[in-house]
């Protein structure tokens, strides 16, 4: 019997990435460092999940100007993209992905609780659900799960394992909501089931291993199970 819905945040709730690799060229310019992500190779940098953890795998294996970053200057720039990228966030920039907000809503009015497990912070997190539904997450979500909680990002389990101890629920009483390979398979390696929608940088991903594949979240693409449970009166 499905208990909760676990969602993931970049590429299923909203289609983040581009607005972070934006932010990441303006801060690069404003910085001097003369580095410039194309969508292309942003696509490739996204393999690796977590901001700082992918600014150093760029440098360290990609870039062929190296400015020698060290773990504070990381956390710097990585500071200042997200700074960026929030303010355009609070600008309105972002908008949900199709389905998702009837979803949340229809899956709480049946009781079925809710959850996050996203590498993303907990700030990035909160800038997301303050201008998409006008609410702080926790109104909404019972538990979330965020990357500055744990020591290893997807495809590690450890968000799943958290977001499952903090509902206090066995995996089999859960979905997770993913849009990429990498969350895939986070969520398998705990065990739970998966609903994939691959978002557009991860349109090319493996998403052999997932339980579901489908287009979008909405009632219409969504398997018929989880259909009948959350949207009939
Ligand atoms: C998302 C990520 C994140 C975002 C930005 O992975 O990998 O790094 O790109 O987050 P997932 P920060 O959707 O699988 O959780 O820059 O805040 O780390
Ligand atoms: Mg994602």
């Amino acid at each position: 019997m499905l208990k909760a819905l676990i969602f993931d945040i970049d590429g299923t709730v909203a289609e983040t990435e581009e607005l972070h690799r934006k932010a990441y060229n303006c801060v690069f310019s404003e910085e001097g460092i003369s580095w410039t992500w194309s969508k292309e190779l942003y696509k490739d940098l996204l393999k690796v999940t977590g901001g700082r953890e992918r600014l150093k795998h760029y440098e360290d294996n990609v870039a062929t100007k190296k400015y020698n970053l060290d773990t504070n200057e990381i956390l710097r720039i990585h500071t200042k993209k997200n700074k960026q990228y929030n303010e355009w966030v609070n600008e309105g920039l972002l908008q949900l992905r199709p389905g998702i907000k009837t979803l949340i809503y229809k899956a709480r009015e049946k009781n079925i609780q809710l959850a996050i497990s996203t590498s993303t912070s907990l700030m990035n997190v909160k800038s997301l659900f303050k201008n998409c539904f006008g609410k702080e997450p926790h109104t909404l979500f019972k538990t979330i799960a965020t990357g500055d909680m744990v020591k290893k990002k997807k495809p590690d389990p450890e968000l799943y394992l958290l977001a499952l101890r903090q509902l206090s629920l066995d995996p089999k009483q859960c979905i997770a909501l993913e849009d990429s390979n990498n969350g895939l398979i986070s969520a398998k390696k705990a065990n739970i089931k998966t609903i994939c929608s691959p978002s557009l940088y991860h349109s090319d991903d493996n998403f052999g291993k997932s339980d579901y594949i489908c287009e979008e979240f909405t009632e219409d693409k969504l398997p018929i199970e989880l259909r009948q449970l959350i949207f009939t009166k």
